[in-house]
C-alpha cells in the first residue's frame, strides 16, 4: 500500500497517506463468530453491520451441520465437521433467516444494518 515518493511535499503525501489508510479502517468490515454446539446457533440471533462478515463454527464433538438461507432461495451450502466453519458475507441490509439443513429445528437470524 505504501509507496516511498520522495518529491519535495513528500512529508505531506507520507501523512496524506497515513490519514487515508485510517480512515479506511475505521470503516474495514467485521468478522463476527456464531458458535454451533449441542445443536445450537449461538447467539442464535446476530446484528451485524452491511459488509460485516459472519462465521460460524462447528464446535460439535462429531457432528455436521449447515448454514442454510433457505428463505433467501439459496441452495443448501456443503455441511461442515467439528473445528471447520463457514462464513458469508452481508452487503444488503435486512433481516435474514437460516435454518440447518439437516436438523430443521436448528434456526437463526441474522440482522443487518
Ligand atoms: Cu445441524
Amino acid at each position: 500500500m505504501r509507496h516511498p515518493i520522495i518529491n519535495r511535499s513528500g512529508k505531506a503525501l507520507w501523512l496524506w497517506i497515513l490519514a487515508s489508510t485510517m480512515q479506511i479502517e475505521n470503516v474495514t468490515a467485521a468478522t463476527l463468530e456464531v458458535t454451533i454446539q449441542k445443536y445450537q446457533f449461538t447467539p442464535a440471533q446476530i446484528s451485524v453491520q452491511a459488509g460485516d462478515t459472519v462465521r460460524w463454527v462447528n464446535r460439535e464433538k462429531r457432528q455436521y451441520h449447515s448454514v442454510w438461507f433457505e428463505a433467501s432461495g439459496e441452495p443448501e451450502p456443503p455441511y461442515f465437521f467439528p473445528d471447520e466453519w463457514y462464513e458469508k458475507t452481508f452487503n444488503d441490509k435486512g433481516t435474514f433467516p437460516y435454518r440447518c439443513g439437516p436438523h430443521p429445528e436448528m434456526t437463526g437470524v441474522v440482522e443487518v444494518k
